[in-house]
């Protein structure tokens, strides 16, 4: 009878998602997306214990990689989890210091390509409420902060790769990669025997049982869950069959509104947005698709205490001004430590960021592409207004000559202001349809400083690709 009355409210859940997935075009589901353009990233999991280190080694490349680089095997792998503790753990602090960077959305990893589940699930043991001694679901908590402060949840899922859930797919990476493994000749021979695998505990079911046994019934899970998930971030499909594809997108009508990205299975699956990793598009590139670029704030996704190679705020600020001004969103990664906190650095980068977009995000939030393409002193984004254009040049480089020099500038000129404080500047369009702007001596502000102009009428500006 209990099954009965579940079976009936799942059907009844899943028919209204289907009805109303129907009445959702993909220009709905996508608009708070569009309107977002900065996002936070969370790569977390039990890899932020040994943090790039495994005994006594530094292993190369991205920490949350060390598992396949260092060729640990599985049972030694999981022993990790009973030292990932994150006492430390504030969702609430977390939420606020993305929400106070100016980010409008957070997407976490529920899963990575070692396979440790972030959340409660009852398809692998593998997860931090079994294998932990901190025992909860670290995700619940997360989804309630993003509620309490509106920021938008997306989860992370490595789809295909999965190195401790048997059956789960494994890219080849050779040996020498990790560190200099005198046995690195017979690993590899062993990789490449065996589809990247280097246990054969990873081996003991078939990629289609793990899809069914472990992907199907944890992405199930994810959407069911947490609410309202806005985003479900696909990664590295490795191995991917169209029919674990299909089952895994056809779960997404239970979230009538999310979005997905395009690493689900190429290229048949492709989402909703492309993804760029570590790299900011040419605008030549662009083909009318939504875009997001991914990027870490240092080398690493997953935690590595040794890596303090840190961008700068201001590369990264202006990477969020780039980013807008060619239409694309900002996700831009923390990695948290194995005690649940965010690396100094990135609390002050993003501190940093926030001071700035406080300031300064009406020229990225809800705006559009510029409409002239790349400027050699800095970019533009616009927004369309009831009365006209807001045009939005976030200055990099400062003009020697005090003057903001626009060509191919067709509209009507309504006011020029500085956007930090509104003072008025002087400004004028020449009969050969050129915009002078009059700047204040120096750089009000040397990380960008926007000047807002506003025009009558859309603007139909001449892009230069770049
Ligand atoms: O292999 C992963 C990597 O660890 C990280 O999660 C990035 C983030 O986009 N995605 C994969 C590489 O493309």
């Amino acid at each position: 009878m209990k099954k009965t009355i579940i079976a009936l409210t799942v059907l009844l859940l899943l028919g209204q998602n289907i009805i109303a997935q129907k009445e959702l075009s993909k220009d709905e589901r996508m608009a708070w997306w569009r309107e977002a353009r900065f996002g936070m990233f969370i790569h977390w999991g039990v890899y932020a214990v040994p943090a790039g280190e495994w005994k006594g080694q530094r292993i190369g490349g991205i920490g949350e990689w060390i598992m396949n680089r260092g060729k640990i095997p599985v049972s030694e792998y999981q022993e990790i989890a009973k030292q990932f503790n994150p006492v430390r753990y504030d969702p609430d602090a977390w939420v606020r210091m993305a929400k106070d960077a100016g980010m409008k959305y957070i997407v976490i990893t529920s899963k990575h390509h070692d396979g440790f589940a972030l959340f409660e699930t009852k398809a692998s043991e593998w997860n931090v409420v079994d294998a932990t001694p901190y025992g909860k679901d670290l995700l619940k908590p997360l989804a309630e902060a993003c509620r309490k402060y509106g920021i938008k949840l997306g989860f992370y899922y490595s789809q295909a790769q999965d190195w401790n859930n048997p059956g789960g797919s494994a890219a080849r990476r050779p040996a020498r990669e990790g560190w200099e493994n005198p046995d690195s000749a017979r690993i590899d021979a062993y990789t490449k025997a065996h589809r990247g695998h280097w246990d054969p505990a990873q081996e003991t079911k078939p990629f289609a049982r793990y899809i069914d046994d472990v992907a199907v019934p944890q992405v199930r899970e994810l959407l069911i869950n947490y609410s309202d998930l806005a985003v479900l971030w696909w990664d590295t499909p490795t191995d991917m069959t169209d029919d674990a594809a299909t089952k895994l997108q056809s779960l997404l009508s239970l979230q009538p509104a999310i979005i997905t990205n395009d690493r689900l299975k190429r290229p048949n699956f492709p989402g909703d947005h492309k993804t760029p990793e570590q790299r900011i598009p040419n605008l030549a590139d662009l083909d009318g698709t939504d875009w997001e670029t991914c990027m870490t704030m240092n080398g690493t996704w997953g935690y590595k205490y040794y890596d303090h190679n840190y961008k700068t705020p201001q590369t990264l600020i202006r990477n969020l001004l780039d980013i807008a001004s060619k239409g694309g969103n900002f996700l831009l990664n923390v990695g948290p430590t194995a005690e649940g906190e965010f690396p100094p650095e990135s609390v002050d980068i993003l501190a940093k960021m926030g001071q700035w977009m406080k300031v300064n995000g009406e020229a990225v939030y809800g705006t559009r592409a510029s409409p002239w393409g790349l400027f050699t002193w800095g970019r533009c984004t616009s927004k369309m207004t009831p009365k006209g254009t807001s045009l939005y040049f976030s200055v990099f480089e400062w003009p020697a000559d005090g003057k903001l020099v626009i060509p191919g500038f067709n509209n009507k000129l309504t006011s020029a202001r500085l956007l930090a404080n509104g003072t008025k500047l002087k400004a004028s369009v020449s009969k050969a349809k050129v915009l002078t702007v009059t700047l204040p001596s120096a750089a009000p502000d040397p990380v960008a400083t926007v000047i807002k102009v506003d025009v009558k009428g859309k603007v139909d500006g001449k892009v230069t690709a770049k």
